[in-house]
């Protein structure tokens, strides 16, 4: 079993080591830092396929695949060869591009609720200028987020973040003036009474309410239909506009998202992960009324030197030409599916408090009884378990979310051969927790 937090004299623990001389934490990214679950980060040589390699030359499963994007699995010839074939044409020209109109039209073909979109370079740029639209739009301040949901790092949305901050115990960041979060509103995801309550009190001072409709920032935590029924209503209702941030939803639970499978028709999406392919792209977009306030044609100012960059989007238009061939995604579910009913059958033979859930794509873990259906569910699991299990199975040459609060993702290279190796391994694990 990895020990946590003893000297690592490996390749890893050396780049550790020096990373943390000029990188805060030694990670561009903090949950990279496995400082929820100890021990040192392992760092990526390559990828190919559903593994990755370390720089000590292990290889392991990989189920995070860089945190959904990798959908089709890493290094796919066909979206390396469109990636180089667009490099060579050149990099990045700060002008417009045909590649960047056929993906808007790709995007709003198969998310109907998309009438227009922009493109833009990662999933807190996508939220965060659709929450400035949708301020923008009614001339209202307010906003409501959901406890455990997690939408990016824009300052009014880092109020009980879900990914990362809630790894670190700190529901609120610091360095965001009070100012700038006293118009977020943060309630309980799933419980309709609340939100009912809200909207009866200020309905109409609400620009929008944003979620995710397919939580996976604290673990995966799937809305009820009627949750999401009753949001679009009361939004409807308040005239406040409803944004979905299928930043990880999108095409990962469906070819259509999370509205297409709970049939929700949001006023605006947020978009990222796959849609780029593993390339910085991500999308915000909707109803053309409330896209016509974006500038150059309104007052919503957004911007952005390498949007819509046509090496990125060519890695992303291949990854969603992928994705659209057919079985793709039951083919997707049915791994997910798979890789859960192992996990739990073999918890069950190791007597371990455990379940497990999947939807599309993605998948959880819980070391519970009942899987979660709230942040407070979420955070009754058993952290330290998670933990131990963790490290078991990076020993095993498997690779999960290095937090207890996190999704996992399958790919389309993830065999079934693939999948009953992680099990096979997974039982060695729990028989071996205390
Ligand atoms: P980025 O700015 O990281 O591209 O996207 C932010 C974001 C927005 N909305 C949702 C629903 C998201 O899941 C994310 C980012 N997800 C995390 C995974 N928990 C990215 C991993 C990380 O922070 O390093």
């Amino acid at each position: 079993m990895s020990t946590p937090n003893l000297p690592d004299h490996s390749r890893n623990g050396e780049l550790f080591a020096r990373a943390q001389k000029t990188t805060p934490g030694g990670v561009n990214s903090p949950v990279r830092a496995f400082k929820s679950v100890g021990g040192t980060p392992r760092f990526i040589t390559r990828a190919e396929g559903p593994y990755f390699w370390d720089a000590d030359g292990k290889r392991y499963i990989d189920y995070i695949g860089s945190w959904g994007p990798a959908i089709v699995g890493h290094a796919h010839p066909e979206v390396v060869k469109a990636v180089q074939d667009a490099a060579a044409r050149g990099l990045s020209f700060g002008a417009p591009t045909e590649g960047e109109v056929l993906m808007a039209e790709e995007i709003c073909r198969l998310v109907p609720s998309i009438e227009q979109v922009r493109l833009v370079s990662s999933g807190t740029e996508a939220t965060m200028s659709a929450l400035r639209l949708a301020r923008g739009a009614t001339g209202r301040d307010k906003i409501v987020k959901f406890e455990g949901c997690y939408h990016g790092h824009a300052d009014s949305l880092l109020v009980k973040a879900g990914s990362g901050l809630l790894t670190f115990g700190n529901p609120t960041s610091a360095g965001v003036p009070e100012d700038f979060v006293k118009h977020t509103l943060v309630l309980d995801y799933n419980n309709v009474a609340q939100l009912e309550d809200a909207f009866a009190s200020m309905g109409d001072t609400i620009a929008c309410v944003i979620v995710e409709p397919v939580a996976g920032n604290m673990n995966l935590v799937k809305a009820t239909a009627e949750f999401l029924r009753r949001m679009r209503e009361l939004c409807t209702k308040h005239g406040a506009i409803l944004i979905f941030d299928e930043v990880m939803s999108g095409f990962r639970v469906g070819l259509g998202g999370a509205q297409a499978l709970y049939d929700i028709v949001p006023d605006l999406t947020a978009l990222g992960k796959v849609i780029g392919g593993g390339m910085p792209v991500a999308a915000f977009g909707g109803r053309a009324d409330l896209m016509h306030n974006m500038a150059p044609v309104g007052a919503v100012y957004q911007a952005g030197t390498l949007s819509g960059n046509p090496v990125a989007v060519a890695a992303g238009m291949t990854t969603l030409k992928l994705v659209q061939e057919p079985g793709f995604y039951t083919r997707l579910a049915a791994t997910s599916a798979r890789l859960v009913a192992g996990l739990s059958g073999a918890a069950k033979e190791a007597d371990i408090s455990f379940c497990a859930d999947s939807l599309g794509g993605m998948f959880g873990m819980y070391f519970s009884d009942d899987i979660p259906a709230s942040y407070a569910e979420m955070m009754a699991a058993d952290k330290s378990r998670f933990n131990a299990f963790f490290h078991g199975m990076l020993d095993e040459g498997v690779y999960f979310a290095p937090a207890a609060f996190e999704a996992g993702f399958v790919s389309a290279q993830h065999s079934d051969a693939v999948i009953d190796e992680t099990i096979a391994a997974a039982r060695r694990v729990f028989a071996k927790l205390d």
